[in-house]
């Protein structure tokens, strides 16, 4: 039910991106000196004109992520619009940027993504000033390796990628070979989703085989991918949107997805179960970043976004609707102790140990581009 409220958004987006690009002004409230300065920089010695936020922006994100009322509760406090534009994976939202899209406000990097994108001069410095609740993000992800001192986004969310099946039809998969190593005759077969996303399918793969995600030696990679199109023949199709609605239906029985998708979907199917295979899976931190390319104007409502996320109520809110951990600790402070204590929200320590972050690999980025089209061309 919740993507279609979405989809009668889609037509909004292009006017959305339209009017962003128009550069349209919210009537409060002020804005900084620094953004002043920002404002004024092609007439240094015309007096400061003061920054008004963009009444409306533009949120490039994952599917499913944000609680609506968020959108509605922002806009009533400021009279900001927020429209939504969603992406499927990391790669998808870098090619968009790179390719020169222009109108977002903000967008929802992954952590290797979000070194990628600093490294390429892609993203805003935050002012800080306009986010004071910034202080609610708990201590291990304030200096997190990609973006030391969140000098450039906010930590939104983190989860796992793991495999999600029907419990009452499939026996709990305990390892990745019930995609790499598919049996014909098991009622699964032809009944599986693995995420259309380069870098996780083959951390999938790659897992299995028991080498780092991050490898950049192509006869590993070389092997993973044969692993992967021998999965494919097991697949109905890659998906990362639709994958936990399909297993709802009962349309397939087995997703390779992340944990709070197939959690959301327990509300239409309660034998929706997540599992980390023995070999272990991927961890991962979502954040809210502002594109280098938004206006001072967007910068400006993007960054009074970020705080109205940031707030305990709302950052609780955020995990309450799409099941995912929070880095705020002050919105986890409000959190339900079953949440808190739920296995495949925060996963025991054995399991952690297992869990591998998705690094930048450098030129090696083409490298597994060009192995996962091969796979994505194979019969
Ligand atoms: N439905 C929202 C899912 C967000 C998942 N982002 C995780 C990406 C990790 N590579």
């Amino acid at each position: 039910m919740k993507r279609y409220w979405k989809a009668s958004l889609v037509m909004l987006v292009a006017l959305a991106l339209l009017l962003a690009a128009c550069g349209q002004k919210a009537a409060s409230p002020t804005a900084s000196q620094s953004q002043q300065q920002a404002a004024t920089t092609e007439a240094p010695t015309a007096a400061p004109q003061q920054v008004q936020p963009a009444k409306q922006i533009v949120f490039y994100n994952w599917s499913d992520y944000i609680d609506p009322q968020v959108y509605e509760l922002f806009e009533k406090e400021t009279g900001i619009k927020v429209v939504e534009d969603n992406f499927s994976s990391n790669e998808e939202l870098l090619a968009k940027l790179q390719g020169g899209a222009k109108g977002y406000a903000l967008i929802v990097p992954s952590d290797y993504t979000v070194k990628i994108m600093i490294d390429q001069h892609m993203l805003a410095p935050l002012d800080k000033d306009k986010i004071p609740n910034l202080k609610n993000i708990a201590p291990k992800f304030r200096d997190v390796y990609y973006d030391p001192g969140n000098q450039y986004c906010v930590p939104y969310q983190w989860g796992t990628t793991g495999i999600g099946y029907l419990s009452d039809q499939v026996q709990k998969p305990d390892s990745w070979s019930i995609f790499f190593d598919p049996d014909p005759n098991a009622p699964w077969y032809g009944r599986m989703t693995m995420l259309d996303d380069a870098r996780e399918a083959f951390a999938a793969a790659l897992t299995y085989l028991g080498y780092d995600i991050n490898t950049t030696d192509e006869k590993q990679l070389e092997e993973a991918k044969q692993a992967l199109i021998r999965a494919k023949k097991a697949l109905s199709g890659y998906d990362s949107d639709t994958y936990e609605d399909l297993l709802a239906s009962g349309e397939n029985l087995i997703a390779h997805g992340w944990n709070g998708d197939f959690l959301q979907a327990q509300e239409d199917n309660e034998n929706i179960a997540y599992t980390i295979p023995k070999e272990g899976g991927v961890i991962w931190v979502d954040n809210v970043c502002i594109p280098a390319t938004a206006t001072p104007e967007q910068k400006l409502a993007a960054e009074m976004f970020l705080n109205f996320i940031l707030r305990p109520d709302i950052g609780a809110m955020i995990s309450e609707y799409n099941y995912y951990a929070t880095p705020n600790q002050a919105a986890e402070a409000k959190l339900d102790a079953d949440f808190l204590h739920d296995p495949a929200v925060y996963p025991p320590q054995e399991v952690m140990d297992k869990l591998q972050f998705i690094k930048p690999v450098g030129d090696a980025e083409g490298l597994f581009q060009r192995m996962w089209d091969e796979v994505k061309a194979a019969p």
